[in-house]
């Protein structure tokens, strides 16, 4: 039942800005927050699986997370990575002691037969969260990057050559036969509210809505009165933290919050921009979508709580349609 006062929400993330406007929600929401995750930055390394983009989310929900790096946990250490490349182990993709036995249980457990769902449900019920974080699907599924150089997985790109190549073209490897899961749909069905965060549209969010399914759920969500926004994570034509800005401009649009709009375009009714950008507010209104400009900068707790609320408000003031 729709709770304008306090809404369900479900927030469509990536790294690390999804993540700092989760815990904001979270803040504020609780276990009425629930979160799909891009699961398609997840990599192999030394025969464990690790999720960046859950694990940045779930670790920043926990208040565990390394804030200057923007992911890994806070006071890490990387003694068992020194002793790895003392063996001649690749080092390029640092996985710091605690990290490691994230990715440890979580192979463990996936090797015993658990859905990742499951795995990963369990793994932040251990670290107290309140909201959940939801795979975006169960199945495999891999982003790829064509650069002048051929194809390289995403972290080859986004850490090993530190996102100097210019990217051409995307390809999201296992997508085809990726659907959304049960508990996916549920969120949805239960949502008040659906809010696709300021991570990078082609990242992040492209991926998740690529699932078989998603769309549709969304659109069902949408059917029965609850509310779908977007926030641009592109500020002054810069990408507050990533890749985005050089993606969008290298993939040929126009590298601005009204760039980022168009991506969104008869998916979500309302987007919010920052107020740096409110200049841009027109251009984006003549796309179809309200507009919301306000400061969207989320550089502390505070900030990110309030980035939130400025979120939950459109969301109470436009209601959710259904009936009280
Ligand atoms: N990012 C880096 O720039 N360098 C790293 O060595 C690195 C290691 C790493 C280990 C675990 C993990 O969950 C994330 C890690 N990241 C690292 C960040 C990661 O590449 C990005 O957070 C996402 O994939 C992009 O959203």
């Amino acid at each position: 039942m729709a709770d304008r006062a306090d809404p369900r929400v479900v927030l469509l993330a990536g790294g690390v800005g999804g993540a700092r406007l989760a815990h904001g929600l979270q803040a504020n929401l609780g276990d009425r927050l629930t979160v799909v995750v891009n699961t398609a930055d997840d990599i192999e390394r030394h025969g464990l699986l690790v999720c960046p983009d859950h694990d940045t989310v779930m670790y920043t929900l926990a208040g565990i997370d390394n804030r200057d790096w923007g992911w890994g946990i806070a006071g890490e250490t990387f003694a068992a990575a020194e002793m790895m490349a003392g063996y001649g182990e690749e080092s390029w993709f640092r996985l710091g002691d605690r990290d490691l036995a994230t990715h440890v249980v979580r192979t463990s457990r996936l090797r015993d037969g658990m859905r990742l769902t499951d795995v990963l449900l369990g793994l932040q019920v251990s670290l107290g969260l309140r909201a959940r974080i939801l795979a975006m699907t169960d199945e495999p599924v891999r982003t790829e990057v064509r650069t002048d150089a051929g194809w390289l997985d995403f972290q080859t790109y986004f850490v090993r050559l530190h996102q100097e190549p210019d990217v051409r073209e995307l390809r999201y490897r296992g997508l085809d036969d990726a659907r959304v899961t049960p508990e996916v749909v549920d969120a949805f069905e239960r949502a008040d509210a659906i809010v696709i965060g300021p991570s990078n549209p082609f990242l992040s969010i492209a991926p998740i809505l690529g699932v078989r399914g998603m769309r549709e759920a969304i659109d069902a969500a949408r059917a029965r009165g609850g509310r779908v926004l977007a926030m641009s994570g592109i500020v002054g034509g810069k990408a507050i933290k990533g890749p985005a800005d050089r993606i969008l401009a290298s993939l040929g649009h126009e590298t601005s919050a009204v760039g980022v709009a168009r991506q969104y375009r008869g998916l979500v009714e309302t987007f919010v921009i920052d107020d740096v950008d409110a200049a841009l507010e027109p251009a984006i209104r003549a796309l179809g979508l309200d507009v919301i400009v306000a400061d969207t900068i989320m550089a502390d707790d505070a900030a990110r709580a309030r980035v939130a609320g400025v979120l939950l408000d459109a969301i109470g003031v436009l209601g959710s349609g259904l009936t009280a």
